[in-house]
């Protein structure tokens, strides 16, 4: 069925939502997004997401045409339109049409784009024996040259590392930052639990900040668990009991193998499973 996309303001069929050649999202990647689950018609952490979003464009001077409540409103009307029960909603932000230049001043009209659809999500058995993971040799963005805080169009970096993970014949992959310690990966931040502590490399280790990630360290904490942001090695990934990944379409995935290193029992671990199913639960609380 033909989706109804949000564009220029209104609604309009999937046919006719098109924006232009010179749009600076095109020429240079110039604009930021967001990637949100929708559970049972409910749009999860609307709020935090919008806050990403209007972050993300603060953070390149992007000034987004509309206010954060206009955005949550044009999301919740796209949902409807697509009748969405379970689905996944991307939300897109550019700079507009310009000329061609890196001006940012010679462009106009950022256009706003929520495109609401079902989502593509990891194999089955990846939740029932866990995922294998390998180290890209592509490190994320040094912090200086792009935050990996922004949410930006720019996803080579990403996608580079995913190649090889795709070429390895799996589903992700590990990224390091530019001394050496754990990142996240490609689309997923990462997890380690050792002797019942949870730990997670901090924004600082220049990663993006996941909804899913915040989500997940609270639910944690709440459950009595005790969890720490630091800095990682891959060493502590090798040695961990347990290993998962979060993200909007992952939830909580458990990581049984990285760099062929068998992580803990090889299986799914106790708190990852603890946890996911924690998750799962305010998935269908209506957060
Ligand atoms: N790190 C990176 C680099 C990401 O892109 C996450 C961590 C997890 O963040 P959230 O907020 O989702 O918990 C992401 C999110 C897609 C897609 O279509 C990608 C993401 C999320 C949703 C969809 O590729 N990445």
């Amino acid at each position: 069925m033909a989706l109804k996309i949000y564009l220029g303001g209104k609604l309009v069929d999937e046919a006719d939502a098109k924006i232009s050649v010179f749009d600076h999202g095109l020429l240079y990647g110039d604009g930021v997004f967001e990637g949100i689950r929708v559970y049972g018609g409910k749009v999860f952490l609307h709020r935090q997401h919008i806050d990403r979003l209007f972050e993300s464009a603060k953070a390149i001077r992007l000034v987004i045409p509309m206010t954060p409540e206009q955005v949550i409103d044009a999301v919740e009307q796209t949902v409807k339109a697509n009748n969405i029960g379970d689905g996944y909603v991307r939300l897109v932000v550019t700079r507009g049409a310009g000329s061609l230049g890196l001006d940012i001043r010679r462009t106009s009209n950022p256009q706003v784009i929520v495109i609401a659809d079902t989502i593509s999500l990891y194999p089955p058995e990846t939740y029932t024996k866990g995922m294998n993971l390998v180290t890209a040799s592509t490190i994320r963005n040094h912090p200086g040259a792009l935050s990996a805080r922004i949410k930006s169009l720019n996803y080579l970096n990403n996608i580079l590392a995913r190649i090889e993970g795709t070429d390895a014949g799996m589903v992700e992959a590990l990224m390091l930052n530019h001394k050496g310690e754990v990142a996240e990966c490609t689309g997923d931040n990462i997890f380690l639990v050792k002797n019942g502590v949870v730990r997670t490399p901090g924004p600082d280790a220049g990663i993006l900040e996941g909804i899913t990630r915040n989500a997940v360290m609270q639910l944690a904490t709440e459950a009595g668990y005790r969890v720490e942001e630091c800095s990682l090695t891959r060493h502590d990934l090798y040695v961990s009991d347990e290993m998962f990944l979060t993200g909007t379409a992952a939830e909580v995935v458990a990581v049984v193998s990285l760099d062929g290193r068998t992580i803990g029992s090889g299986e799914p671990g106790p708190i990852t499973r603890d946890l996911l199913a924690r998750f799962q639960a305010l998935t269908r609380s209506g957060a």
